[in-house]
């Protein structure tokens, strides 16, 4: 083996040479992070197909890879957290024995890279040499990832530095798991189409990941690490590691409140993180700003407030349904150097998907290479067809965003998408109402593939498919973060989705969320006044900015009801996930659901702001 003479650390070298005995690469290849190595990297892939240089003068410094068809989207059914007892990964992970697991991954990764040149990727997830930052390295056969990486974490030499001889790690193993025997032709995405595994080992830290190049799978800073593995390291450390957005909002004066939020997919996250507020705002000087629009690491600062950074450095983002319209910020980080994956061609080698306008080209060619025209009956790009984006390329990026001491959190907001029962925004009375409020949000399905279309699914705080150990065990450490903060960010509850009696959105949403967010900035510097629900705070229609925009008290009544009978069920139905994680649920959760419905049966049939509370039954 050949260390480059900056890599004095015994643990990486040993690990290295470990894994090329294990996977028999053809070559090893230490990444630098440089410019140089992106661009002879991007090169190479267009030489063997995989990347499509997209014209110049629409799209400098873009390319376009299209994957293998079987290979589009992360595998959750294909996700394992191999703790050693299986209760640790709980009842919403797949789990295997870790012993059992490497007996089975082994053979598979034994000569998997045969043909191929092994990278090893050092990357630092936030700014390197920030505290709050942590640096992994990721061993991969696929360049693709590597330039992908190049743009989603910070990849350099200098973590050689960092890391001296005894620096902390996580170690990640990726395979694509397609060897190439002596003579054999590639493919331009190769892949294995019939066996997947993306593994974590939380007690050794360590991820081992086989046979997809996609997104998630692949990248593994991201999910694996920034999330599952970083969760468990956090919950040990006294941080979190969230799946959340961090804004940043400007009033006029120039103060500065930054906010955290989480989202299920397709409720518009990165949409939010970038959010352009309505122009008689913009008119005053109100300003939205991002940190980061996928993962926030929050620690605790000796003051007792709650400091953020965001672990990544660009935008892996949904292409399809963003335009100049829902999002131009996104639009404008995507215009150049990036990776676009699975979206159409154009005709002038610019790219295309589904919602970018109005009309579709009369000519492309889709996601899987072949020609298209608006009546082919298909889509053009995949539904989950993505950019990756430098962030540093976002207009509207804040100036703090790199900040190694993170950035000042103040409020967390938690969202779904639900067509009923759930009001535009409110505000959990404490602490532990928030925890509640987060752990029982859901979504409705909008997707087949997610099951029944219109049933809610929950995903407690956004992180069901990314918790690397048991979700009751995470509520009750959320409890437990919150007890000792001396200044504990205030928790928010909204929905941009309601819908009126004839399937309308009744919320305009988009730029319009801006009149929700400065009402939580006023609630979090103590300004804005609020009325008392039985689910929590919620603002009256004069508490809210409601400058041009026409949007009637009577409409706002219908968005804010609280209605006593759906709200029962609503509280009856979180029975249904506390059951599943009976074992480990904390009973502050239990007398939280007792208490809003012993409200709920105090409340009038449809609350709406100084209704008189009816007569209770019986007294
Ligand atoms: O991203 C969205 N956000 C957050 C924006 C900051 N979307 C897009 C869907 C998720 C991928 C939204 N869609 C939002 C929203 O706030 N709200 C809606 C629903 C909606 C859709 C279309 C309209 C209005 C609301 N159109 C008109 O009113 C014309
Ligand atoms: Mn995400």
């Amino acid at each position: 083996m050949n260390f480059p003479t900056n890599v004095k650390h015994e643990k990486v070298r040993n690990w290295v040479a470990e894994m090329v005995a294990l996977c028999k690469p053809d070559q090893v290849y230490w990444c630098d992070g440089s410019k140089t190595e992106y661009d002879r990297l991007c090169e190479e892939m267009v030489e063997a197909g995989t990347f499509i240089r997209l014209n110049p003068e629409k799209r400098p410094g873009c390319f376009l890879a299209r994957s293998d068809p079987s290979d589009v989207a992360r595998v959750e059914d294909r996700t394992f957290i191999c703790s050693k007892s299986k209760v640790d990964a709980g009842p919403t992970n797949n789990w295997k024995d870790p012993k059992e697991m490497k007996e089975e991954l082994i053979p598979l990764f034994d000569g998997c890279m045969k043909g191929r040149t092994m990278y090893v990727i050092p990357f630092s997830m936030g700014p390197i040499g920030s505290h709050i930052s942590y640096i992994g390295i990721e061993l991969t056969d696929s360049p693709y990832v590597v330039v992908n990486m190049h743009i989603m974490t910070r990849v350099s030499s200098k973590i050689w530095d960092v890391l001296g001889e005894d620096g902390e790690f996580v170690p990640a193993l990726h395979s694509i798991g397609a060897p190439l025997e002596p003579g054999q032709k590639d493919v331009t995405w190769p892949c294995n189409p019939t066996t997947k595994y993306i593994v974590h080992f939380p007690e050794e830290r360590l991820i081992w990941s086989y046979g997809s190049g996609y997104g998630g799978n692949a990248l593994l800073g991201k999910k694996c690490f920034a999330l599952r593995i970083a969760g468990v390291i956090a919950r040990e450390q006294g941080w979190l590691a969230e799946h959340m957005l961090i804004l940043g909002v400007e009033d006029p004066k120039g103060e500065k409140t930054y906010v955290a939020a989480a989202f299920p997919s397709a409720c518009g996250k990165t949409n939010f993180a970038m959010l352009v507020p309505p122009p008689a705002f913009q008119e005053e000087g109100w300003k939205v700003t991002t940190v980061g629009d996928d993962i926030a690491w929050l620690k605790p600062g000796p003051d007792g407030r709650v400091y953020a950074i965001n672990p990544e450095a660009g935008y892996f983002g949904v292409a399809p349904g963003t335009n100049f319209e829902s999002n131009p910020n996104a639009m404008i980080s995507c215009a150049k150097n990036t990776i676009f994956t699975n979206v159409a061609l154009t005709d002038d080698g610019d790219v295309w998907w589904e919602g970018m306008t109005k009309t579709p080209p009369a000519h492309l060619i889709d996601w899987k290479g072949n020609d298209w025209t608006p009546e082919t009956g298909q889509p053009a790009a995949h539904p989950n067809a993505r950019f990756t984006a430098p962030a540093h390329q976002n207009p509207v990026i804040d100036s703090d965003w790199e900040n190694p001491n993170g950035v000042l959190i103040e409020a967390f907001i938690f969202g779904g998408r639900r067509s009923t029962v759930v009001p535009l925004v409110y505000q959990a009375f404490n602490w532990t109402y928030g925890v509640y409020l987060a752990a029982t949000m859901g979504s409705e399905m909008t997707a087949a593939a997610f099951g029944q279309v219109g049933k809610v699914r929950r995903d407690p705080f956004a992180m069901l498919p990314f918790a690397g150990y048991h979700m009751a065990s995470y509520f009750n450490y959320w409890l437990r973060f919150g007890r000792q903060l001396a200044y504990p960010p205030r928790i928010f509850g909204v929905n941009w989705f309601r819908k009126d009696e004839n399937g309308k959105f009744i919320w305009p949403g988009f730029g319009d969320n801006m009149r929700v967010l400065k009402w939580v900035v006023d609630r979090v510097k103590g300004h804005a006044p609020s009325s008392e629900s039985p689910i929590g705070w919620m603002p009256r229609y004069e508490d809210l900015d409601w400058r041009g925009l026409d949007f009637s008290k009577e409409k706002f009544n219908e968005l804010m009801a609280i209605n006593r009978d759906q709200w029962v069920e609503e509280v009856m139905s979180h029975e249904e996930l506390f059951a599943k994680l009976y074992d480990r649920l904390p009973k502050e959760l239990i007398f939280i659901r007792e208490l809003i419905l012993s409200s709920l049966w105090r409340s009038p049939e449809k609350w709406q702001f100084q209704a008189e509370v009816a007569a209770v039954p019986g007294e």
